[in-house]
């Protein structure tokens, strides 16, 4: 059997708007910053001096890294990788919208990486401008090869939509470059990178050339990593440089660069959360592609005990920003968390490419709930500004006022000195037609991870087929998928059920269908004709969702879902001192769709309590037989994602419950 996704045209009104929004304002907007010209306030993502906040000089860098201009390097030392990124999300832009002037500005920033390249393959702008003594000596802290990876995705990308073969020789040169001085040689480098994101863009560079050593290098850098817990100490021991590539990052632990052990050894997500799903990424695909089941192991070992144990509700991860990281089993501090942008994003390219090795419908539950919850609430709806953190739980003068919490914005800013979160947005969301289906061909199945309106166009034994899914998800649970035909052919469509919720109704041609239910699919296994109509009709309750008991920062209190989103509360809607707020027993709710409501948007009424601040508590802290009394007042909720579009304030997802 030949079974092949051949395209997917998105047409689904939530997510054309945002993928609209990334070509229209997202894309221009982060072309201006790249290039100084955009006229905004740039933040530090937390309170710290060393942060390099002035400006981009992204593109300056590579002007002066390819002898075009003169001067200095400016930003951090992976400053290159915004600059990839937006390649990357263009790239992903022109394969939807056909621009011949974005195509143009595209080609042009190729052009000049191309002459930054040095002419043994090497690209980095910060050593090749500043330290060129210490090319591939500090990897701790260097991101050469996390800047490659992200060159390397970006031109496979360009080159799957425009053919543009100058992006993809210069990738390939980046990484044969890379191969000649990483390995197991006597002159080679017995080593890896600091940042995880080679991996899984050389397993991309294999899938598209063909070419095996890059698989195999892949696969070299995810098994060397953790071998020899000394290779880091060593590298610095040796360095000849006079400052640090990066300030402050010189103490952090061999944990928080997943290096503390074999990656197949490891048993739980440790260290710094992007690294960490950046690395299972790769682990899976190289596990895929190579067919290495100890690693496709190992990669479940580490999904089940992020998900289990370690994600917060948002699908954000990474429960501390000391190091951006991981801390323990059931630590999800809803404050103080970090919950990057990046991070969840990361979790969702680790749930594709599971997905990718087995069709369970938890990885793409997970990568549902990311996806609609903390990713896209990494973006103002004026598609100009962008948390990197994203708080379950916020209250501006904690933020203000506790150098602890200084990382917990209220308002999303404009751009931040460490851009990696808006421009991994945007081909996310400029890439989003990937992840709605899966192909097994040797299973003969199709696997619809996502419900998204949209055109999907199959090749089967070269007979065309093409799937017409239609939704009002996420605001309606009312899904139809018609098969179009040339003539009768047999697969399996495999719908996920998904975890929100508990019952469904399947209709085929208007008629109930037994089907069987495996590993959270439903599957229809027949000889589909053209205009076959499947109607998947799911209950979009409200749920009130609580966390496992060991989870102390949630105990007595529940989140409220429905459908793909959870649901929070602002103090714009609700008032200040919203931990007050205290969700009756017998709990009603009601919900309504406002069109005109920041972008149009389903919320939730609650008539709930409230608890009053009486009068004896005037100048007193702590007492005994306290009074309390309680108010009843009407709630209302937003999804998450929309959250600090409106005036500032307070904002909460879990809430007490009587
Ligand atoms: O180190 C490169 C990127 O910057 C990481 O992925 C983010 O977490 C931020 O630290
Ligand atoms: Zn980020």
């Amino acid at each position: 059997m030949s079974l092949q996704l051949k395209s997917l045209k998105i047409t689904d009104s939530f997510w054309s708007h945002y993928r609209e929004l990334v070509r229209t304002e997202m894309i221009p907007y982060q072309w201006n910053v790249l290039n100084d010209n955009a006229n905004i306030t740039i933040e530090k993502e937390r309170n710290d001096d060393t942060i390099p906040s002035e400006k981009s000089h992204a593109i300056e860098n590579f002007k002066i890294a390819a002898g075009l201009k003169q001067g200095n390097h400016y930003g951090w030392v992976f400053q290159d990788s915004d600059v990839y990124k937006w390649l990357e999300a263009v790239a992903y832009s022109l394969s939807i919208h056909h621009d011949p002037d974005l195509k143009e500005l595209a080609d042009g920033v190729i052009d000049l990486i191309a002459l930054a390249q040095e002419e043994d393959g090497y690209l980095h702008t910060y050593f090749s401008i500043e330290e060129p003594e210490r090319i591939f000596k500090q990897l701790a802290e260097s991101h050469e090869l996390y800047c490659a990876g992200h060159f390397i995705e970006a031109a496979v990308a360009y080159y799957e939509s425009t053919q543009n073969e100058k992006a993809l020789t210069i990738a390939c040169r980046l990484a044969d470059c890379i191969d000649f001085h990483f390995g197991k040689g006597e002159h080679q480098i017995q080593g890896y990178d600091g940042h995880e994101e080679v991996e899984l863009a050389l397993a991309k560079l294999y899938s598209l050339t063909g070419e095996q050593r890059y698989l195999n290098l892949s696969r070299y850098f995810l098994y060397e990593r953790g071998t020899d817990p000394t290779f880091f100490a060593r590298q610095k021991a040796e360095d000849s440089g006079t400052k640090p590539v990066i300030e402050g990052m010189s103490h952090r632990q061999l944990q928080y660069y997943q290096a503390h052990q074999p990656v197949l050894e490891q048993q739980t997500a440790e260290g710094h959360a992007v690294r960490l799903v950046y690395m299972c990424a790769a682990m899976a695909d190289v596990a895929r592609l190579a067919g290495d089941a100890p690693m496709l192991e190992a990669c479940r070992r580490l999904w089940a005990n992020i998900v289990s144990k370690r994600m917060y509700i948002t699908g954000g991860i990474g429960s501390t920003v000391d190091g951006e990281a991981f801390t323990q089993d059931y630590d999800l501090p809803n404050d103080t968390m970090y919950c990057e942008t990046c991070a969840s994003i990361g979790l969702i390219f680790f749930a594709f490419n599971m997905l990718k090795n087995e069709a369970r419908a938890e990885y793409a539950d997970v990568l549902e709930r990311a996806l609609y919850n903390t990713a896209i609430s990494g973006m103002a709806l004026d598609g100009k500004h962008f948390f990197y953190v994203n708080p379950l739980e916020v209250n501006p003068d904690n933020s203000r006022n506790d150098p602890g919490k200084s990382h917990v914005k209220v308002t999303r800013p404009e751009w931040f000195g460490c851009a990696c979160c808006p421009p991994n947005l945007a081909r996310l969301l400029t890439s989003l037609h990937k992840y709605v289906y899966t192909v097994q061909p040797e299973q003969n199945t199709i696997y619809t991870h996502l419900f998204i309106t949209s055109t999907a166009e199959l090749e089967m034994d070269e007979r065309k087929v093409q799937i017409e899914q239609t939704t009002d998800l996420p605001w309606d649970g009312h899904i139809s998928m018609v098969t179009r035909t040339e003539q009768p052919t047999a697969f399996n469509l495999a719908i996920r059920l998904p975890y929100w919720a508990d019952r469904y109704t399947l209709l085929l041609n208007g008629n109930p269908i037994q089907t069987k239910v495996n590993n959270g699919f439903i599957h229809i296994d027949r000889t589909w004709q053209s205009d076959d109509t499947i109607e998947f009709i799911l209950p979009m309750e409200i749920k009130e969702y609580a966390a496992h008991p060991l989870v102390q920062d949630d105990i007595g209190k529940v989140a409220i879902g429905r459908g793909p989103f959870i649901y929070c509360v602002e103090e714009v809607d609700n008032g200040n001192h919203l931990h007050l707020v205290r969700l009756n027993v017998k709990q009603e709710y009601e919900y309504t769709f406002h069109p005109e409501l920041l972008g149009g948007i389903g919320t939730i009424f609650a008539e709930v309590e409230k608890r009053n601040i009486e009068p004896e508590w005037e100048n007193v802290l702590y007492a005994s037989r306290a009074p309390e009394t309680y108010n009843t007042i009407q709630l209302r909720l937003i999804p998450y994602y929309c959250w600090a579009n409106r005036d500032s304030g307070e904002m909460r997802v879990w809430l007490n419950k009587a």
